[in-house]
């Protein structure tokens, strides 16, 4: 396979989902049929599924905190990373993953935009603290400043992304320009506003890239180069590394 080809001038922002992690042995969501445990995903990753039921969605996100701790980062990761390193500030990762397995690969011009499994907040007091503890019996985790709920620091269905880190994928969209080289990687590319960002890129003159095992039509059809297959494969031989 060729390997990209980036001129002094280029910007590469890159956008990770799901199949990155695959790589590590962690399950994507729609590979899942969108179930878990017989429950639809929006029930177990949303604020009415939370307030339904915290102890239904602490079990979910406390048997992901068990299976994240045991995986290791993959080429894929290790390849992102090294770009990071050539690249500087030409470069920004954005991932829908939660999983920390960009951090601990060494990713730092990285904005964990669905939010971080190993953080936790208060409902009320929303300040996001490291938190790998596991969560299954009651009681449920409560705030001791306020009593208030804690849950995991995790975008959910209906939720706002951070707009801080909305305002620096567009502002490195705009800045790029027509130097742009956006990769989607490992997305379905159905959940926005992460999907619409190939749209974005396009719209400043950039080019576009689509790296997925099994890629919609719907999706590949939005993009300017399409590589089917194996994201640990497929980066590293597409950066030389
Ligand atoms: C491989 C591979 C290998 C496998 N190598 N590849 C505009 C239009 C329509 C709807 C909306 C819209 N704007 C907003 C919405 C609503 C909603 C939404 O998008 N719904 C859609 C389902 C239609 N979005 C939101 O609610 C967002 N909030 C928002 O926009 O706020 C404003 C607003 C509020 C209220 C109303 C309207 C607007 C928030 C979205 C937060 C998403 N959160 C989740 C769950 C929490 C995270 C967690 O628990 O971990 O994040 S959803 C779930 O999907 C998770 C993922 O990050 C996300 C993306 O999934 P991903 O990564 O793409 O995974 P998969 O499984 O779908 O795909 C894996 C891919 O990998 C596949 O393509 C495989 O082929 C491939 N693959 N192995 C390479 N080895
Ligand atoms: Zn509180």
């Amino acid at each position: 396979m060729d390997k990209l080809k980036l001129d002094a001038q280029a910007r590469v922002l890159v956008l990770t989902g799901a199949g990155v992690s695959a790589e590590s042995g962690v399950p994507t969501f729609r590979g899942m049929n969108g179930l878990w445990e017989g429950n639809r995903v929006e029930d177990v990753a949303s604020p009415t599924g939370f307030r339904a039921d915290p102890q239904l969605v602490w079990r979910f996100y406390s048997l992901r905190r068990e299976a994240a701790a045991k995986v290791s980062p993959n080429p894929g990761h290790l390849a992102l990373a090294d770009l990071e390193q050539r690249l500087g500030e030409r470069f920004l990762l954005a991932t829908q993953n939660v999983d920390g397995l960009h951090a601990r690969s060494g990713s730092r011009r990285m904005l964990a935009i669905h939010g971080e499994l190993f953080q936790s907040r208060c409902e009320r007091c929303n300040v996001p603290f490291a938190d790998a503890q596991t969560y299954f019996a009651a009681p449920m985790p409560r705030c001791e400043k306020c009593q208030g709920a804690i849950r995991p620091h995790i975008v959910w269905f209906g939720e706002t992304l951070d707009p801080a880190h909305l305002e620096q994928v567009d502002a490195f969209i705009e800045a790029a320009g027509e130097h742009l080289v956006f990769l989607a990687v490992g997305t379905s590319g159905l959940v926005y506003p992460a999907a619409g960002m190939v749209d974005a890129s396009r719209a400043v003159g950039g080019t576009t890239w689509l790296i997925d095992a099994a890629p919609s039509d719907e999706y590949a059809a939005r993009f300017d180069h399409v590589l089917r297959g194996r994201s640990g494969e497929i980066l590293p031989a597409l950066f030389g590394r």
